[in-house]
């Protein structure tokens, strides 16, 4: 891929992010801190309705400085409904946020807390747009399910993640990824928080329905993804 214009670290890092992309200083950016004690609860706020079709997944592709996996999204086979959500959002792909230590890694933070990693999976309004490019700057755009990781005992499907990470080692490298089903990621409690946010790097369009599940899931400290050893 050609070098990006941002970066986490040094001169294009985040604090600088806004000179290119000045909706940095908008007012619905994220990631956020959720103030567990300021949550207010909504009674008319539903489930989720998760409809995901293990023959959507398609990809894993090392993007620099990150790795994605891709989804098959030209029809409705993989999609979310319901909860805070007017319509069918289509999955388009999942990755993960990370640290270099077990300590810190996730973007949201709980009453400060921050997680070793977060998945979030990517999702575009199919009933109101034709393509991820085309819903990616709209409010009612994008809606991106999070999933906060901690260390714990080690999980299975994460390693099917973590293993096929080795075929992917240098940027841009990308590798067939089949039949793998995301909701095999999700935590045992369906309850989430929910708020109106951005995407949390550049292009940082503020248009993404925000989905966070309150209960982690585990993997062991050798299934944290950490940039030096696997990307
Ligand atoms: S996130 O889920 O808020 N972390 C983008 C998508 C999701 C998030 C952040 C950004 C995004 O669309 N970025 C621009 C395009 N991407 C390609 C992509 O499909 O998604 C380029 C890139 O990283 O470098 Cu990510
Ligand atoms: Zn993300």
């Amino acid at each position: 891929m050609a070098s990006l214009n941002w970066s986490y670290q040094g001169n294009n890092g985040p604090d600088q992010w806004h000179k290119l992309y000045p909706i940095a200083n908008g007012n619905h950016q994220s990631p956020i801190d959720i103030k567990t004690k300021k949550v207010e609860k909504d009674p008319s706020l539903g489930h989720l309705k998760i409809t995901w079709n293990l023959s959507t997944c398609k990809e894993i592709v090392n993007i620099g400085h990150s790795f994605h996996v891709n989804f098959e999204d030209k029809d409705n086979r993989s999609v979310v409904t319901s909860g805070p959500l007017t319509g069918n959002y289509r999955l388009h792909q999942f990755h993960f946020h990370w640290g270099q230590t077990d300590d810190y890694g996730s973007e949201h933070t709980v009453d400060g807390a921050k997680y070793a990693s977060e998945l979030h999976l990517v999702h575009w309004n199919s009933d109101k747009y034709s393509s991820f490019a085309e819903a990616s700057d709209k409010p009612d755009g994008l809606s991106v399910i999070a999933v906060f990781l901690k260390v714990g005992p080690p999980n299975k499907h994460v390693q099917e993640i973590v293993k096929a990470l080795g075929s992917i080692k240098t940027e841009g490298k990308k590798a067939p990824f089949t039949n793998f089903d995301p909701s095999t990621l999700l935590p045992g409690s369906l309850d989430y928080w929910t708020y109106h946010g951005s995407l949390t790097h550049p292009p940082l369009f503020e248009s993404v329905t925000w989905i966070i599940y309150k209960e982690p899931i585990t993997i062991s400290s050798e299934q944290h993804i950490r940039h030096e050893k696997t990307l």
